[in-house]
Formats: structure tokens, sequence, C-alpha cells
């Protein structure tokens, strides 16, 4: 027994991944996107509201998807029952608020789907995402009373957020107190997808308790003063805090039945989604960056030490192959390129030959690509700053518009994660711009650093299939990275000592423009 699988609960979807050691491959991938179940009334993985704020799920939509694709795998001929571990990932942040109802000797009705007998279990009928923006007096009110927003982010890597679990566990307490009270435990969506595998309640890992804003970092307890600000009864409500590659117990007898694991099949932690992308594009250790180019931009890098962002933007959470993980989020990412190449009508090719042909600096043309609010920093325009010659602010010089998009986000990168302190040797780049040459140019140069770049489209998932293995001490974390993770072949760019220079001169005129701005 030699497979290992991996499950990712995103926001939109669940998706598997199973890899074979002995052969060091992945030999089983399949997905269920949410829109397939439309009788849960989620679109896109969310419940309509009218509050644009607003932003929950249906848990047991998670559970039906995860029937469907067990079902599936089986159906293709996938024999689980040669699946060792399973571990996984969820969509960090969300919240899920079980009554005791729910099982704690691992037994599911063998005759019931898991929806329906989820439903009387749950003491919320929705659990908060990520997306939810709608809790900004909660954060004030837990920093007021716990002393202060730079004591709850040394503490716990963030200030108070309100997709973070704290802030929404506290307004629920507010709307809802009897509810709240008959709530057993809180989950976050990565333990609760654990502890249905497990027909109990799991551990939550210490690196996706990093993203709850009330788990002590450092200690890897949680945080009285915090859980005390937050809601009355807190920490009684709370699973155990374990380390991620912690066996939280063996696979339920539903699964075996059902769907043909082994019983002897074991359970490794969940983990967040970041986490397990940390781990599925090979970054387990200190020296390496990720650069994932996204609908968002994200950079994530392990850490030796969890010190924190002294701007407040960025996020320390705990990495599942121990230490910690730094992760910045800039929400004007692939958009922002594409606002661009639509202004320009051009192609993605002609995209590249922009960049190809104007010089890096960009003759001192500079943007400032704030297209939707940003985040990091926190802008609420919509609408692009241009400093620079006449014809590029008018829009006439559509080639450095084209290269003003690229190295700002570039030059944001860095100067937003300066304050992490292992300086990485190696970036990762990943997602759909890292196809681009020219972009990955101006990424090295940026960063006096060479670029490997990853086709991998599931990295959560086969992260967390490798967190299995690693788990179930099937091998070490060098050998499974080395097998799995490979970069692209010839794909590696090299900075360019000359124009690391410019980009050097350009970093505090960039600053400077967005502390303006
Ligand atoms: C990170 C974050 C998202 C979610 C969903 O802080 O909110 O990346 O994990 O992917």
């Amino acid at each position: 027994m030699n497979r290992f699988m991996g499950l990712d609960a995103s926001t939109q979807s669940l998706t598997a991944v199973i890899i074979d050691t002995e052969q060091g491959r992945v030999i089983g991938k399949d997905s269920v996107d949410f829109d397939s179940l439309p009788e849960f009334g989620c679109v896109q993985g969310v419940l309509p509201n009218e509050d644009p704020l607003v932003k929950h799920s249906d848990p047991r939509l998670w559970a039906a998807a995860l029937e469907k694709l067990l079902g599936r795998l089986r159906d293709e001929g996938l024999d689980l029952s040669r699946v060792k571990a399973v571990s996984g990932s969820g969509q960090q942040h969300g919240t899920v608020y079980l009554n005791k109802l729910f099982p704690s000797d691992g037994n599911w009705r063998q005759d019931r789907p898991l929806k329906e007998q989820l439903e009387p279990m749950l003491s919320r009928a929705t659990a908060p995402v990520w997306m939810d923006g709608s809790t900004t007096e909660e954060c004030r009110e837990i920093a007021e009373s716990a002393g202060g927003i730079e004591y709850i982010q040394r503490s716990t890597g963030s200030p108070p957020i309100e997709r973070f679990a704290g802030p929404q566990i506290r307004k629920f307490h507010k709307n809802a107190p009897e509810l709240y009270e008959k709530t057993e435990i809180i989950h976050l969506i990565s333990s609760f997808m654990g502890s249905i595998l497990a027909g109990k309640n799991i551990p939550i890992d210490f690196a996706d308790g990093g993203g709850m804003n009330f788990m002590n970092l450092a200690a890897g307890e949680w945080d009285e003063r915090i859980l005390k600000a937050t809601a009355p009864g807190l920490r009684e409500k709370l699973p155990a805090l374990a380390p991620s590659w912690s066996k939280v117990g063996r696979i339920a007898p539903y699964f075996v039945s059902k769907y043909g694991f082994s019983p002897e099949t074991e359970l490794i932690a969940w983990s967040g989604d970041n986490p397990n992308s940390l781990i599925g594009v090979g970054a387990y250790a200190p020296g390496a960056a990720v650069i994932s180019l996204g609908t968002s931009h994200t950079f994530f890098a392990p850490m030796n030490e969890p010190k924190v962002d002294p701007r407040g933007y960025g996020h320390v959470f705990g990495s599942p192959s121990g230490g910690f993980m730094s992760l910045i989020c800039f929400k004007n990412g692939a958009l922002a390129q594409e606002e661009i190449r639509k202004q320009a009508g051009i192609n993605w090719n002609q995209f590249d030959q922009y960049l190809d042909n104007t010089p890096p600096g960009n003759n001192g043309n500079m943007m400032l690509p704030y297209f939707i609010p940003e985040i990091t920093p926190l802008v609420s325009r919509n609408e692009p700053v241009y400093r620079g010659s006449e014809d590029f602010r008018e829009g006439r010089d559509m080639p450095a518009r084209v290269r003003a998009v690229v190295e700002a986000q570039a030059l944001r990168l860095r100067l937003y994660s300066d304050w992490i302190e292992e300086r990485s040797q190696l970036l990762r780049v990943t997602g759909g711009a890292a196809k681009s040459t020219p972009v990955c140019q101006i990424l090295a140069d940026v960063f006096n650093a060479p670029i490997e770049r990853l086709e991998i489209s599931d990295s959560a998932a086969l992260g967390a299939a490798l967190r299995a293995a690693h788990g179930a001490g099937q091998a070490d974390w060098p050998e499974l990275i080395e097998t799995f993770c490979r970069p692209v072949p010839e794909s590696r760019v090299e900075p360019v000592p000359e124009n690391v220079r410019v980009y050097d001169q350009m970093l505090p005129i960039y600053a400077e423009l967005a502390a303006e701005a």
C-alpha cells in the first residue's frame, strides 16, 4: 500500500489527488464542482445574500460533494482499499458550528447519505467563508477588549481580520446567542471535513489554526485573552490543536463499506489551502518562496520565526512542515493585466512582445494597479494611478502601460514582503502568468533571485496527498518534493545584474508613489 489521497475543499469545488509513492507519480485525480449540486442553493460555492459583504456556504454541500467524488473515484475503478492514508485541505478561515449530535465514536449510519445525517447536527445552518467581509464592528470590539490591534497581531500573526474565524464567531454569538449556546464545537472547514471522514471530532492543525485570529502562534495554544474578548465560553467549544502531521484516527466504517477504503486507512490532520499549497509547490523549508500569479497574486514563504508584518498587511500562519509561513495577498492580479491587455487591444503573445520591446525601468513610467479596491495596501479606489510621460498617462503609449502593470506587480510583491526575515534564494512561480518568460524575467530582476516555474494546477490537493504520505511515515520531505514537485525543465530564469540595479533604484520611488496614493 503506497497510495495516498489528498482532498481539497476549496471555495468552488472539491478535488482529490491520489499519489503512488512507489511509482513516484499521480495516479488519479478528479474534481466535483459545487455548482453541480444546486440543491443547496449555493452559486459558485456561496449562498446568495442581499448584503454583498455576507458570504456563507452550506456545510451539507461539502459532505454531498465528498460522497459524489468518492463514488466517482470508486466507479472509475480506482481501488480505494489501497489508499494507506488520507489528508486534506480546506479554504481557510471559514467556520462550521456543530451541536452534540455529531458522532463521537466514528459511527455514521450506513443507510442514509451524510448530507441528511448532518442536517440536525448543525447548530448554525450555514458557515461563513473567507470571502465574508461583514465583521468590521466585531474586529474593532475584539481589538478593544483584548488590549489593542498590536497585541492581537503579535500573538496570532495577523491583526483582526473580517474573514477570520474570531470576528465571525463573535458576530454569531451577538446575533444568535441561543444558537451559540447550543454549539458544542466550532470547526474550521479543514477540521470539519477531516471529522466527517473520522466520524468524530478531530483536532485543528497549527497551520490553519493560525488563520483564526486567536491562536498564539509561538506557543501553539489558544490565546485566553483574545478568546475572552471574542465570545463567552469559546475555549470549551474549540477542538484541540495538533501538529499538521498528526495521525488523527482511522477512516470511519461508513467509508469502508460504501467506497471500499481499507478499515486500516489512516487519517492525517487536515490543514488550510495555503499551507497545503506551500507543500504542493515544494517550499517545505525556508530558502524558497512561492509567488502565485492567479486571480489574486500571492506571495508565501516558510519562516523559522513568527515575525509579523509591521505594516499589518501580511499574515503569518503555521507551516504544515513545522515552523511558520507568511502570506501576502493582492487582489489586483490577473485582472489588472487583463484590463491593460484589453485597453491595448492585443493578445497575450503581443503582451509578451511589448514587454520584450520596452526597457527595464520603463523610462520612468510607473503605475499603481488599482483596478478594484486593494487589500495590500488597503486602498478603496478602483482606478489606477499613472505617473510618467503624457503619452503614458493619456493611454497612447500602450507598450509602456503593459510594462508598467507587470513592473508594478513585481515591485509591490518585493516591497510588501520585505519584513520576511529569510531572504529567498529561489522563487517558485505558479499560476497562469507563470507561463510568460518576460513576466518571470521581471520578477527575477526585481527580487534578484532565480525563478523556477511549476506547472502544478492542484497544489493544495497535491500538498495534502504529500502530507498524507509524510504523516503516515512513508517518506521524508526532500524525497517527496524531489519526486512530485519538479519545476518545468529548462524553465529557470536568472536575474540580469544591470536590470537588478535599475529595480533597486526604482523600488523607493514606487514606495513613495504608493504612500502618496
Ligand atoms: C487566505 C484566504 C484565501 C482562502 C481561500 O487568507 O483568505 O486564500 O484560504 O483560498
